[in-house]
């Protein structure tokens, strides 16, 4: 295995502080962190070199106990594992459950477009299998960028979508769902007005979403108001809505910024994280892109305060 190959110390005394990119022997993207046993794992996409496209073959998977130190445990996911996927290896997501991880990934299947599959393996490291042999979801071109969250009272989602936003509630086996696929109404309230109007979109949300629970209260992260993408987001008293737009947590990266950008938030040890991706890596940009990651503390009344991302 190869280890500790990521991140570079800077040592202040007793404090030693990761450099962003958190990831700096590849190009990675889309970043989702998962929590287990006190060990982060970050799945993560992977832009190859010199890409001019979202051309993305595999899923990298990368983890750590201190946030500083990160241990590279390769690509347990590619295209290869789904018999039915074509292309574009985009934003996925792993949870655990009842001793299995499943890692939700969008990718363009044969015949029909962007859909989204279930991988299934006894480890958090894979290896992952294709979990049903054929896309969980196929709503529509839009389907990417799924979230998953089990509630307290074990109840799982789904969310996804570009353009549009929609769930589905998954069954407590995770690779299959009951009732509808639900549209969410990208409402002002909800979602806020783009800043500008190129595509006519209703609202600000874009891609990404990222659900969570803090307290009693929901939120929903996402990249926002077209390109190139800000992270804002929205706040419910369930995990179905209805959603209330709050606020832009982190603006548009200005300098070694990708036009992309995408959320993930964990609680570890103690501390908040926010995870995004940039483009600040030699050679980088909007489609070789960086996982970075910024320590944050939610205000007092559970609302997130603008995170200022590392330049350069
Ligand atoms: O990484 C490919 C696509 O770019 C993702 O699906 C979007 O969220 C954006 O980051």
């Amino acid at each position: 295995r190869k280890t500790a190959v990521l991140s570079i110390f800077m040592f202040a005394g007793l404090m030693a502080q990761a450099q962003n990119p958190v990831i700096q022997t590849i190009y990675t993207a889309d970043p989702a962190p998962m929590i287990y046993k006190d060990t982060v794992f970050l799945y993560t996409g992977h832009d190859e070199d010199r890409s001019t496209w979202f051309t993305m073959k595999d899923w990298h998977l990368f983890s750590t106990t201190d946030m500083v130190n990160w241990t590279d445990r390769g690509s347990p996911l590619s295209l290869k594992t789904f018999s039915w996927a074509q292309k574009d290896a985009w934003a996925g997501q792993c949870i655990y459950r009842n001793g299995k991880f499943y890692w939700y990934v969008p990718m363009n299947a044969k015949g029909i477009g962007m859909s989204i599959g279930v991988a299934v393996s006894d480890k958090p490291t894979g290896p992952f299998t294709d979990a049903i042999g054929k896309p969980l979801i196929h709503s529509g071109n839009g389907d990417i960028d799924p979230t998953v969250f089990i509630d307290n009272d074990g109840q799982a989602y789904l969310y996804w979508g570009n353009p549009y936003l929609k769930y589905v509630k998954l069954n407590e086996n995770m690779i299959s769902y009951s009732g509808d696929i639900i549209t969410v109404p990208l409402t002002k309230e909800g979602f806020n007005v783009r800043f500008k109007d190129a595509d006519k979109r209703p609202s600000a949300y874009e891609e990404g979403p990222w659900l969570d629970k803090r307290k009693d209260l929901y939120y929903l992260l996402y990249p926002a108001g077209g390109v190139p993408e800000h992270l804002a987001y929205s706040t419910a008293p369930t995990a179905t809505g209805p959603w209330r737009y709050r606020d832009t947590i982190m603006t548009i990266i200005k300098k070694g910024g990708a036009f992309t950008n995408h959320p993930g938030l964990i609680d570890y040890k103690g501390k908040s994280y926010l995870f995004y991706h940039n483009g600040a890596l030699p050679g980088g940009g909007g489609f070789t892109r960086s996982v970075c990651v910024e320590e944050f503390k939610f205000n007092e009344d559970g609302t997130i305060p603008r995170i200022a991302p590392t330049t350069g």
